[in-house]
């Protein structure tokens, strides 16, 4: 009762950092210079390039790039003379020595630049795992916490002609307040894992906009727009050319317009990816998006898309490169992906556990994908901590920001196995109706538990009754039985029943398997093993009235510290069903199967 009233209080901003962080929609529309290649990295674990022998702060720490003036002066560190990483990239999977590292390097990139009088300069970067401290020049813009959203800063002004240098301190040590928190089932990849940018804006420039289907409507686009720069109030155009649909409003003094026009659109799905070009021109500026309309709603059990019940058939993707192993980012990356989902059957893909790179997002507006996007607050959060709701509240706020025009994504997912309790209830509740808020368009849901009413040697009946059901639109729920939960018998006595009348997405259930490992069906690790479960799994799963869509666990194996296992895992969690070398394993095609089949009907 406390926090809550303390949280109703203090404005957001008093309990976290917001220094200076400028926001920028699109950022692959604009004018832009990639800062990506080679950064100089100096690997910190002391941090002692951030504090002095005392602990505090130190007002010469390695931001400052320094050079020794002559051969008297000590300096002991040197950028220029330290080895570099890929940027975007993880340092773990660059370097054999820092495969287990969890703490701060430091990179440098120095550049030339020249500057474009009445031009704005945003220096961008995609992600930065965990938290990121960002110096220009020597002097400090900012910080940024949460290793899967995107921020930026403003550079106007102190950019010079030439030897800029950026220097970025990323820590990607865990807190136990942080979110996720120190305990998850994938590899902390740190770095500036995502594309770094400069972004050259006018003056006042479109900062970012909504261009949606109002809710309930397949014939008006709503939304609003919102500009940053002195001149606030402007005119501005919505337009879909190709539809001949436009609308002119002007903005306020804050910069704000909302607006809703009708359009006569072909409209978005996976068998018709139909992405229009969205221009959004201001007097000061112009930006243009892809984006495709369609709507998407629940009715009793169903899930409605344009209209029509469909079943989501899915599969849980984690952030991880194939063939490489790492932290995916590319384009490439995201089409291979996706590219096996599609030959699976999937019209669906469940993004797994954290917001991924806006390729894939990308990629799969143009794939014709449907999206379930995720927060990164997973198991055991600090629930009662108000820094860290802010924390949880700033990145949801920034991956629905970075994502809102994605016809893709059809639900926004706050959770994945969150342990039943007031608190946690109260707190994702509040991120329910934040990002209903923010995106009244789309549909919540997240990855609950559920509760065995007591199995015997005959029946198994589990039920749906997590109280956060009552504040969804879509039921998840991850189960093991046949893995963690028994043998795999146990899955042919299971009974499902749930408290709500709502639409359910089994959003986890599989078996470790190495490809190429075969044997018995009950021997655990084997391709044989995992087949079996699946072939029980789907015939269990068909079984519920609810069920509207399925999102196995996972796509391809990926790196976990959790996966220790000699020969068999060697940190890698085996539930893929590809391997990271993208063959498929047995139970690879017992999903397809089950896809072939929920397609024709
Ligand atoms: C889960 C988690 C997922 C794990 C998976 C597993 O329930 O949601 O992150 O990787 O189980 O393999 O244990």
């Amino acid at each position: 009762m406390k926090i809550r009233f303390l949280l109703l209080v203090l404005p957001l901003c008093t309990l976290w950092p917001a220094e200076a962080a400028v926001a920028i929609a699109n950022p692959g529309g604009r004018a832009a210079v990639s800062l990506d290649g080679k950064w100089r990295t100096i690997v910190d674990p002391y941090e002692n390039g951030y504090y002095d022998y005392r602990l505090q702060p130190s007002k010469d720490g390695y931001f400052r790039n320094a050079r020794p003036k002559d051969k008297s002066e000590l300096i002991e560190y040197d950028f220029d003379a330290s080895p570099a990483l890929d940027v975007p990239g993880d340092w773990n999977s660059q370097r054999e020595d820092l495969f287990f590292y969890e703490g701060t390097v430091w990179y440098k990139r120095s550049f030339d630049y020249a500057a474009k009088p009445g031009t704005r300069l945003l220096l961008y970067f995609g992600a930065a795992n965990y938290e990121a401290i960002v110096y220009f020049n020597g002097e400090k813009l900012g910080t940024h916490i949460g290793g899967f959203t995107p921020f930026a800063f403003e550079v106007t002004g102190k950019v010079k002609a030439k030897d800029n240098f950026v220097v970025v301190k990323v820590d990607n040590k865990r807190h136990r307040d942080g979110v996720p928190t120190v305990n998850t089932d994938w590899w902390n990849y740190g770095g500036l894992t995502r594309d770094v940018t400069l972004i050259e804006v006018p003056e006042t420039y479109v900062e970012d906009y909504f261009v949606q289907l109002q809710k309930g409507s397949a014939n008006t686009v709503a939304g609003w727009v919102q500009l940053n720069g002195a001149r606030a109030s402007q005119r501005v155009t919505v337009s879909i050319p190709e539809a001949k649909a436009s609308v002119d409003v002007t903005t306020d003094a804050r910069g704000r317009a909302e607006f809703h026009f009708p359009a006569k659109l072909s409209l978005w799905s996976p068998e018709n990816p139909k992405l229009y070009d969205v221009a959004i021109a201001a007097e000061t500026d112009t930006v243009h998006d892809r984006i495709g309309f369609r709507t998407i709603e629940t009715r009793g059990t169903d899930i409605l898309l344009n209209g029509k019940p469909v079943f989501l058939r899915g599969v849980s993707v984690h952030e991880e490169a194939p063939f490489r192993a790492g932290r995916a980012f590319s384009v490439e990356d995201a089409r291979i992906l996706l590219g096996w989902a599609k030959d699976m059957g999937c019209n669906f893909v469940r993004l797994a556990h954290y917001p991924h790179n806006e390729n894939m997002l990308r990629e799969a507006d143009r794939m014709g994908m449907l999206v379930w996007s995720e927060s990164p607050v997973y198991w055991t959060i600090d629930w009662e901590n108000p820094v860290t709701f802010a924390n949880a509240s700033n990145q949801a706020a920034e991956s629905v920001a970075r994502d809102q025009n994605r016809a893709s994504i059809i639900l926004w997912s706050v959770a994945n196995e969150t342990p039943v309790s007031a608190p946690r209830t109260a707190f994702l509740t509040r991120l329910v109706e934040q990002i209903r808020a923010a995106d009244p368009t789309r549909l919540l849901t997240a990855a609950m538990e559920h509760h065995s009413e007591g199995a015997t040697a005959t029946t198994n009946p589990v039920v749906i009754n997590d109280p956060l059901g009552a504040v969804l639109d879509v039921l998840g729920c991850n189960e093991y039985v046949g893995w963690y939960d028994g043998s795999p018998e146990k899955i042919d006595r299971t009974v499902w029943s749930s408290k709500y009348e709502k639409p359910l997405v089994m959003s986890e259930f599989g078996a470790d398997a190495l490809y190429g490992l075969h044997g018995e069906a009950s021997a655990r690790f084997t391709e044989e093993y995992q087949e079996d479960l699946f072939q029980r799994q789907t015939r269990m799963l068909a079984r519920i009235p609810i069920l509207r869509g399925t999102t196995p666990w996972v796509l391809m194996d990926f790196r976990s510290p959790r996966r220790s296992l000699p020969g068999i895992q060697d940190w890698f969690n085996r539930k893929g069903l590809v391997s990271v070398r993208g063959e498929k394993k047995k139970a690879f095609f017992v999903m397809q199967e089950f896809y072939r089949s929920k397609a024709a009907n």
